[in-house]
C-alpha cells in the first residue's frame, strides 16, 4: 500500500515540477456523464496527451492538472474525474464544489448517453455554482460509421440549455484541445468578471467579501481540497 502511495505521489510530484511558478489562477473543472463515454480517455488526452489502449474503469483517481496561459495569466486546470461512481448515478456534491466548469460527455454512437445528458445537467444545476460553465462533448466523433446522435441534436439541445458545445475524439485527439481551451477561457472570463465587480464594490465601499470569485479565494480552496482528495491513480498506462 505504501509503495503503491509513493509510486503514484512520485508521477504526480514529478508532472507538477515542470509547471511554472507564479500560478495566477487554478480552476477546477469536472468531468461527467454516463459510464463508457471516454471521460478519462479525455482528461488524460488533455493533461498528458496520452491515450490509454487497454484503459480499466477508472477508480480512485481524482484529477490531474495542466498549466496552460490564457490572456497573459498563468492557469492551472485541476480536471477532476470520476471514481466510476456516476454508473450507479451516485456522484456525490463533494465532486461538483468548487468546480468552474464542467464537460459534460457523452458518446456520439451511443444514444442512451446523449438521452440522459439532461439529467447531467439537472445534477450540475443542483449541485454546482450557477455561475459554472458547461461544455458539452460529444466524443469519439472517430466512429463515424457508428454515429447515433446527429450533431444537429446536440447542437439544439446545448443551445436551448445556454451550454457550449463540441465534437471531441480522445483517441486521435481531435479537437480536446480546443474544447479544453475554450471552457477554461470562459471560466476565466466569468472570474474576471467577478474580481472586476468585487473592485468596483470595493471602490464603492459594498461589502467586497460578500462577492466570491476572488482570485485568492480560488486558489487557496483549490489547494485545500489536493490536500483533502489526494488518491490512488489505477492508469495502467
Ligand atoms: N474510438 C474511440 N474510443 C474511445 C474514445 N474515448 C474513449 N474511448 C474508449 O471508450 C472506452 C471507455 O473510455 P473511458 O475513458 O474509460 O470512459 P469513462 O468511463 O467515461 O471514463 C475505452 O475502451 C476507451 O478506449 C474515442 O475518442 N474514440
Ligand atoms: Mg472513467
Amino acid at each position: 500500500m505504501n509503495q503503491e502511495m509513493s509510486g503514484v505521489d512520485e508521477t504526480t510530484e514529478s508532472y507538477q515540477e515542470s509547471v511554472p511558478e507564479k500560478i495566477d489562477y487554478v480552476f477546477k473543472v469536472v468531468v461527467i456523464g454516463d459510464s463508457a463515454v471516454g471521460k478519462s480517455q479525455l482528461l488524460s488526452r488533455f493533461a498528458k496527451n496520452e491515450f490509454c489502449i487497454d484503459s480499466k474503469s477508472t477508480i480512485g483517481v481524482e484529477f490531474q492538472t495542466r498549466t496552460v496561459t490564457i490572456k497573459g495569466k498563468v492557469i492551472k486546470a485541476q480536471i477532476w474525474d470520476t471514481a466510476g461512481q456516476e454508473r450507479y448515478r451516485a456522484v456525490t456534491s463533494a465532486y461538483y464544489r468548487g468546480a468552474l466548469g464542467a464537460m459534460l460527455v457523452y458518446d456520439i454512437t451511443k444514444r442512451p448517453s446523449f438521452d440522459h445528458v439532461a439529467r447531467w445537467v439537472e445534477e450540475l444545476r443542483a449541485h454546482a455554482d450557477n455561475s459554472i460553465v458547461i461544455t458539452l462533448i460529444g466524443n469519439k466523433a472517430d466512429l463515424v460509421d457508428q454515429r447515433a446522435v446527429p450533431t444537429e441534436d446536440a447542437i439544439e439541445f446545448a443551445e436551448n440549455q445556454g451550454l457550449f458545445f463540441s465534437e471531441t475524439s480522445a483517441l486521435s485527439g481531435g479537437n480536446v484541445d480546443t474544447a479544453f481551451f475554450r471552457l477554461l477561457e470562459e471560466i476565466y472570463g466569468v472570474v474576471s468578471k467577478k474580481t472586476l465587480e468585487r473592485g468596483t464594490a470595493k471602490s464603492n465601499g459594498g461589502d467586497a467579501a460578500a462577492l466570491k470569485g476572488s482570485k485568492i479565494d480560488i486558489i487557496s480552496g483549490a489547494e485545500l481540497e489536493i490536500s483533502e482528495m489526494k488518491k490512488l491513480s489505477t492508469c495502467s498506462c
